[in-house]
């Protein structure tokens, strides 16, 4: 690697004592990211971070095979097979999978809360969560075949071929599961599938839920162990989490149960775009082992109509979520609104549309040339909160999804901003799990893995894989 990039980097506005240790270069920024997910590592597979999260998730995971990919291409493949070895019979892969090697109360809610050996579609012996989070993970396998060293093609293939029919029933569950009604889209039940939990984008509806006196056993939140309470959810909106948990495993995570009965039942604009996006990668993932993309190409096809159909509000000029169980659009503007960028089809004026709000003081306030990139809501929202957990706060992964989704429209420009706006907020505040958009400090977990390894996939891209500096 040459050169740190990127060269349009908002530094002016840094003091000099913040990056004393910080690395400064690309490179060293590749190289610190890798330390942190070799660190977080856990026999075969990773953890999001060592404290907060001691355990597999599921979108991470998809995530830091991305970034593994670029040096360690085996390693990338077993993250995902690893994951997938938990998939249950349903196809739905679970958003977490618990290390029987981790201290038993290092997070809560942790197996004995989840049980989900309740469900005979769980895997045996394999205790999880029993709820999923966004699909990315046909995506992130075509992003690590793509990645693979020459002289490993024919066992990325292989591997390849050994994933797709996971992958397959993965996007299937959804299509059927969570679609009962045939609209195109999928629901989910719990906030935590989002990925973006306690995001405003479905506060209306979440706020609404109230958790019945003695519906919950006593409990400590591990989370507040190692996170500032000022960061993450609040209490009473944990109880809600838990209270939503406990039904859901009282109907025995039986599908056609949790979805009629769920009082959450949210149709996501981030999530569903995610699995057209993971769509039209199995497409290209079938072309490459001889099987059909026709079916991919068709499903990416009747989630586009549903999108533009039922989530578009034209007075609004964005996407909203759905609240299914009262049919209402939530009104709240949040980044998951942005997600439909992730079409390729998608219309150039709802791209403008996009990128105007984009562009906008909302998303992209300009303070004296001090503008950290993509507040995940609107900063003009009374209930805007820089440091809140999914409130406010820029999350890299969110900044990853964007970047691919402006420069599949040619808008290379603020995609480019996006990855200036990324780097920044490392060199100034580390692998942080989230970082407040108005002074770029970080907080919840050091060293997170999906950042360091979206970093690297931001700064990689381009470039030819397994050529990074210190590579092993
Ligand atoms: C609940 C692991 C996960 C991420 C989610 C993020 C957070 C868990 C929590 O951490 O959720 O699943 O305990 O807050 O919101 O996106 O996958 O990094």
């Amino acid at each position: 690697m040459s050169q740190d990039r990127p060269t349009s980097s908002p530094s002016s506005h840094l003091g000099s004592g913040d990056l004393a240790t910080a690395p400064r270069t690309a490179d060293a920024l590749v190289v610190a990211a890798r330390e942190v997910l070799d660190a977080n590592r856990s026999g075969r597979y990773t953890r999001p971070s060592q404290a907060l999260y001691p355990h597999q998730w599921s979108w991470d995971s998809a995530f830091i095979a991305v970034g593994r990919s670029w040096y360690d291409a085996e390693g990338a493949r077993l993250e995902l097979e690893t994951l997938f070895e938990a998939q249950w019979d349903t196809g739905m892969v679970p958003s977490i999978v618990f290390d029987a090697a981790a201290p038993p109360d290092a997070y809560f809610p942790g197996p004995d809360v989840w049980q989900s050996e309740r469900s005979p579609m769980a895997p045996r012996g394999r205790p999880t969560s029993g709820i999923t989070q966004p699909p990315i993970h046909a995506r992130a396998a075509l992003e690590v075949h793509r990645h693979a060293p020459q002289d490993q093609s024919t066992a990325s293939l292989a591997w390849l071929e050994r994933m797709y029919p996971r992958l397959v029933a993965q996007q299937r569950y959804l299509a059927t599961a969570r679609d009962p009604r045939g609209i195109g889209l999928a629901a989910i039940v719990h906030p935590w599938e989002s990925g973006l939990d306690d995001s405003p984008a479905w506060d209306r509806d979440f706020g609404r839920i109230e958790v019945p006196g003695g519906a919950l056993a006593p409990y400590r939140r591990r989370d507040l162990d190692h996170a500032t309470a000022a960061d993450r959810p609040t209490d009473a909106d944990y109880a809600r989490f838990l209270y939503l948990l406990t039904l859901e495993r009282d109907a025995g995570y039986d599908d056609a149960r949790v979805v009629a009965t769920s009082p959450f039942l949210i149709v996501d604009p981030l999530f569903n775009a995610i699995r057209l996006w993971s769509e039209h990668a199995l497409a290209e993932i079938a072309g490459l082992i001889g099987a059909d993309p026709a079916p991919h190409r068709a499903a990416a096809c009747r989630i586009h109509d549903a999108l533009i159909g039922e989530l578009w509000v034209s007075r609004r000029q964005r996407f909203c979520a759905w609240d299914l169980r009262r049919d209402q659009r939530e009104p709240e503007d949040t980044v998951v609104s942005f997600g439909p960028l992730l079409d390729p089809d998608l219309p150039r004026p709802v791209v403008a549309a996009i990128c105007r709000e984009l562009e906008s003081p909302s998303f992209h306030p300009r303070r004296g040339g001090l503008h950290y990139l993509v507040p995940t809501y609107d900063e003009r929202a009374a209930g805007f909160d820089p440091e809140r957990y999914w409130r406010g706060p820029i999350w890299l992964n969110t900044n990853w999804l964007l970047w691919h989704g402006l420069r599949q429209h040619g808008r290379s420009g603020l995609a480019d901003e996006i990855v200036a706006s990324s780097v920044e907020l490392v060199r100034r505040s580390g692998f942080r799990e989230y970082f407040d958009p108005l002074d770029g400090s970080g907080h919840g977990s050091s060293n997170f893995s999906w950042s360091a390894a979206l970093l690297t996939d931001m700064l990689m891209a381009g470039r030819s894989p397994h050529t990074m500096a210190n590579n092993g």
